[in-house]
């Protein structure tokens, strides 16, 4: 790993020196206005942030490091006799600004292997929790218990050079996502399989190793696990997880801190904690319908209904894209080649038959595309994980790929702590009278 660790510091140190270029000939180049709907309105469309891991153009969809899923699943990495990409490929990749050889991805799965090791008192946390917690609360909890073992929050303590600060947050990073799994797969057990937990198996894989450890051994599901973890990995750096990842970081906070940070955002039922409720709301139809196949009118009212209760359709939308989500494509087409005859399934490409007329014609949401979250619950109920209060987990594990490889690239260019102006209405009132 120490090449890795030595390949990211060359190119860390390359981008210092450009960034630092940038700044003192263009420092004070205007990017765009900002209006005041902006500022009231989530800060849409306002160009505020720097992240090198990944780009998302509102048409074509998100590229890591100028790759596109379809390129990625092509060209990265895949395991023995498997056809999907393997995600630690994609975390060197958004790591390095470079495609990994098979050996750089064979270094980090065993890298994170070995790094697995989670202590008894995160367990102890986890089970100190009710039952009835929700699992992204008891991951979230985890993380945090996860602390005690930040090398940066230690070396900190001890008073290090602010350039080193990038050395700490790189090697609490690879530990992090190298103990989430475990720390996923046994909240799963503890919740949901009578705490029968299931040990690491070294030999495997980072993805299939989780698989393995929620209990899911069919080498379908792993492929399934290999794709949703690059899928779900980074999506550039505004939205709610990976912003509040960076913004936390930018205290100087450690991984752990600004990642479990991270995760209470990816906890919102508009953002990851989504893709349970897409589930959700499909089987709630299914059963109003009276179960089995609904027809495409019966749909078309269901999604009506749930217009006109004031509730949003979940995994339809999106803050930038404006049209179908490639990461719902990935899934469409790994669904077409491993289960094109699964009910659910076909329910879902029923709804993507539907629901972006419906809200192109009601002119409200500005894309009526769905998202990554429209697809994912019905492959994961097909090998079993029909457990969807826990699916923002997998999407959280994913997701720390992205954010902490960006928080790797936060430390190294010395990015200072984040601090935007804001104001008050009474202020915007003067300053539009031209006070
Ligand atoms: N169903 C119903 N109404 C929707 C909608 C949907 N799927 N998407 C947007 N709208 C509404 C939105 O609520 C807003 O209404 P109000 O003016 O009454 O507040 C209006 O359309 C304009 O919204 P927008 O500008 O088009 O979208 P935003 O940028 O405000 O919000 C989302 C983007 C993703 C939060 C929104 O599309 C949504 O709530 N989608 C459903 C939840 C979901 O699928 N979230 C997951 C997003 C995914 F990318 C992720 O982060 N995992």
């Amino acid at each position: 790993m120490s090449y890795i660790k030595d390949k990211f510091k060359v190119k860390a140190d390359e981008l210092s020196a450009e960034v630092k270029e940038l700044i003192k000939n263009h420092g004070n180049t205007k990017i765009e206005d900002v209006t005041l709907a902006q500022v009231y309105q989530g800060m849409r469309g306002i160009t505020g942030l720097v992240t090198e891991t990944s780009l998302l153009d509102a048409n074509e969809g998100i590229r890591f490091r100028g790759y596109s899923i379809p390129e990625l699943r092509e060209k990265l990495p895949k395991a023995p006799g498997g056809k999907e990409p393997l995600p630690e490929g994609l975390f060197y990749l958004m790591l390095i600004g470079e495609l990994p050889t098979e050996a750089d991805v064979q270094t980090i799965s065993s890298v994170l292997g070995r790094r697995s090791h989670v202590p008894n008192h995160v367990f102890d946390a986890i089970d100190a929790l009710p039952l009835t917690t929700h699992p992204m609360t008891m991951f979230t909890i985890a993380i945090m218990a996860l602390q005690t073992e930040s090398l940066f929050a230690k070396a900190y303590a001890e008073g290090i050079n602010k350039k080193d600060y990038w050395s700490y947050v790189f090697e609490d990073s690879l530990n992090l996502i190298a103990r989430l799994p475990r720390v996923a797969a046994y909240i799963y057990r503890r919740k949901y399989k009578g705490g029968q937990h299931i040990q690491p198996n070294g030999e495997l894989d980072w993805a299939s190793n989780f698989a393995h450890m929620l209990g899911y051994t069919d080498d379908a599901f792993n492929e399934l696990m290999r794709l949703y973890m690059v899928i779900h990995a980074d999506h550039e750096g505004g939205n709610v997880s990976a912003h509040t990842t960076h913004l936390v970081g930018s205290a100087l906070s450690d991984p752990y801190l600004s990642f479990a940070a991270g995760m209470t955002g990816l906890a919102g039922p508009l953002h990851g904690l989504a893709n349970q409720e897409v589930i959700k709301w499909i089987l709630d139809m299914r059963e109003e319908l009276g179960g089995g196949m609904p027809t495409k009118d019966q749909i078309e009212a269901y999604v009506r209904k749930t217009l006109a209760d004031g509730k949003v359709v979940p995994g339809y939308g999106h803050a930038v894209l404006r049209k179908t989500d490639p990461r719902f494509t990935a899934q469409m087409e790994f669904a077409k080649t491993h289960l094109p005859n699964d009910e659910l399934v076909r329910i879902v490409w029923m709804v993507y038959d539907t629901v972006p007329g419906i809200l192109t014609e009601l002119g409200k949401a500005k894309n009526p595309w769905p998202n990554v979250d429209a697809h994912s619950g019905a492959l994961l109920v097909h090998y079993g994980l029909v457990e969807y209060e826990f699916y923002t987990v997998l999407f959280g594990v994913s997701r720390a790929l992205g954010v902490l490889a960006s928080l790797c690239w936060d430390r190294a260019l010395g990015l200072s702590i984040e601090r935007p102006k804001s104001v008050t209405t009474e202020w915007m009132k003067l300053f539009v009278e031209g006070k």
